[in-house]
């Protein structure tokens, strides 16, 4: 496998990337193009209209605005806008879109998904080095429709490695390390052989981790493997699953757990872990 590497383990070289890759896949203005002026109008108003309130409720002081922009514009210089908009705001977006799901709902999708992950098939291992530090996870799991019919689905994986780091937004690492895509057959069956993840800490030395340090914050998600989840005429469902015991399940700087996507992971007389985690779409309405 190839390596790419960011040029330095910093939070500008995963935050230029992220930034990259969201210029790519999404970053543009063509799916609101159609937006009424009216609606456009109301959002903001009503944004800057919370700014104003908090100015005046909190006395606000012009060396603390001037803070204020210096800190917006370091945001842009070090690229952070994808880490800031998806550890802070994601979620709320997350919850309205979901809410009237009957299956599984999911949760933010977060700064570092690459689409088109090697092909793997239905009974997956995961790229990998030949020595790839972290304990073995086996996961089994079928895709079901809401009436629990199976589905020939595509299942799309990717997670930190036993450091915490990410293919593609950190260096030195196989460019697609821990990322793949896994396909059901009309069983809806699958299995993906991979290694537990470590929790993840965002960077420290950028603008969030000034934020974080300055408010009294911590950095920490806990550990988590993220997941896209789709079958023709069925919901996409985006999310990522958690470990019991983790110490930061409770307090994720993204606020993006969710007790329903909280594995059941059985240790094995190998060392190794096994889990069964199945998912149920919403068919698309019409
Ligand atoms: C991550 O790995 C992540 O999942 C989110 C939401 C934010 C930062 C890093
Ligand atoms: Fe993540």
């Amino acid at each position: 496998m190839t390596t790419v590497d960011a040029p330095q383990p910093s939070a500008a070289a995963s935050g230029n990337a992220a930034s990259d890759r969201f210029a790519l896949d999404k970053g543009g203005f063509d799916d609101v193009k159609d937006t009424p002026k009216e609606r456009v109008d109301t959002l903001a108003r009503e944004v800057l209209g919370a700014v104003h309130e908090i100015i005046h409720r909190h006395q606000v002081t012009y060396p603390e605005y001037n803070a204020l922009k210096a800190w917006l514009i370091k945001v842009g210089h070090d690229g952070e806008w994808p880490l800031f908009l998806d550890v802070w705001v994601e979620h709320a977006l997350e919850e309205v879109t979901t809410a009237h799901r009957k299956g599984n709902k999911g949760t933010i999708e977060g700064p570092y998904y690459v689409p088109n992950a090697p092909e793997l098939g239905p009974d997956a291992t995961m790229p990998m080095r030949d020595d790839e530090p972290g304990d073995k996870l086996v996961w089994e799991g079928t895709i079901t429709s809401l009436d629990g019919t199976p589905l020939a689905g595509k299942l799309e994986v990717w997670h930190a490695d036993d450091d915490g780091l990410y293919s593609q937004y950190a260096p030195g690492l196989p460019v697609w390390n821990l990322r793949g895509t896994v396909s059901t057959a009309e069983d809806g069956k699958f299995r993906v052989t991979t290694i537990k993840p470590k929790p993840y800490m965002i960077p420290t030395d950028g603008a969030c981790g000034q934020l974080i340090a300055a408010a009294g914050w911590h950095a920490w998600r806990p550990a988590h493997v993220h997941f896209k989840v789709s079958a023709p005429g069925h919901e996409l469902v985006t999310g990522q699953l958690y470990f019991p015991g983790d110490p930061h399940n409770a307090d994720d700087v993204a606020s993006a757990v969710k007790p329903e996507l909280m594995l059941d992971p059985k240790l094995q007389p190998d060392g190794s872990y096994t889990v069964t985690y199945n998912f149920v779409l919403d068919p698309v309405e019409g």
